[in-house]
């Protein structure tokens, strides 16, 4: 094969691979992930600065030290190079050193925790994620979605994030982060849409049989308008989401359809989230050092003062 043909078929093959990438995290369409995108950019091209040469330096010596050499350049007594020293150790620490300050900061630019500053107020909506489909509360509008996210563009969202059984990953690869979802945890997450569309979202962590069906579209409305009229239309459903509907809808499915609730109870992602929560104390509780070390006897009678008596009302 020529050098020619070499190069094209190089160069086919990067422009198939990098065609992969569209709707991936390599497409942002929202502030966290175009900060991600730079993120992943920035530290390969760091990176890089060791893996080229090193890749072509070893083809280099291989060559230059090939056994057909007809002039041989014989040093047994060779051991040491401060050249050689001071290049191979500063280079390699500067870049750990770059590394670590970019990391430090992004790490707290991009705490997926942390409310968008200066994004104005956040949508909130409650995730759940289920065998095998992804549960929507929406608390401030009262309705509730299985497998389909609607949120207006331009509008940060603050995703309360918990799970009814297995450990999921909540992901929406082309908004940025992904947060696992626990029982009996609640994580949180922060995202927006810079522009509308409609975006894959998907769980990034393997939970069993039905796993490859449990997908949803994160719709990104125009306006906020957009949003307000798929709500009422939501809320047009004759259906409601309680503690017993819900008990139902969290027996296992496999490709659940898009599924609207056109009301659900106040309270209900609390529930879910405390329904493995019984046999604890609160954890203020556990926040006084002189009760954390006697532990669950002396908690005992407070226990059922706290939280218990609402969730097990
Ligand atoms: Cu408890």
């Amino acid at each position: 094969m020529s050098i020619r043909n070499l190069l094209k078929l190089t160069f086919t093959t990067i422009v198939l691979m990098l065609a992969g990438c569209s709707g991936g995290v390599l497409d942002p369409k929202g502030q966290v992930g175009v900060d991600e995108k730079n993120l992943i950019i920035l530290c390969t091209i760091l990176m890089l600065i060791v893996v080229i040469p090193v890749i072509v330096l070893t083809l280099y010596f291989a060559w230059k030290y090939r056994a057909s050499r007809d002039f041989e350049i014989y040093t047994p007594k060779w051991a040491h190079s401060t050249k050689i020293e001071a290049l191979v150790w500063s280079v390699p620490v500067l870049i750990i050193v770059a590394l670590g300050v970019i990391t430090w900061r992004s790490t707290i630019a991009l705490d997926p925790y942390a409310p968008l500053e200066g994004q104005g107020e956040h949508l909130t909506v409650e995730v759940v994620s289920l065998d095998w489909k992804w549960l929507f509360i929406y608390p401030e509008q009262g309705i509730a979605t299985v497998n389909e996210l609607v949120f207006p563009a331009n509008k940060p969202i603050a995703f309360k994030i918990t799970s009814e059984n297995a450990m999921n990953s909540f992901f929406i690869p082309q908004l940025g982060s992904q947060i696992y979802s626990m029982a009996g945890m609640e994580t949180k997450l922060h995202l927006i849409a810079n522009e509308p569309g409609t975006f894959k979202g998907i769980s990034s962590n393997y939970s069993g049989a039905g796993f490859s069906g449990m997908k949803f579209n994160a719709i990104a409305t125009p306006t906020e308008a957009d949003f307000d009229a798929w709500v009422e239309k939501v809320k047009q459903e004759d259906t409601a989401l309680t503690s017993g509907s819900y008990k139902e809808l969290a027996e296992p499915t496999e490709d659940h359809p898009v599924t609207y609730y056109g009301d659900v109870s106040d309270g209900l992602f609390h529930e879910i989230l405390m329904k493995y929560m019984k046999d604890h104390g609160s954890m203020d509780f556990y926040s006084k050092p002189n009760n954390a070390a006697t532990g669950m006897k002396k908690a005992m009678p407070d226990m059922h003062k706290g939280h218990h008596e609402e969730v097990n009302e």
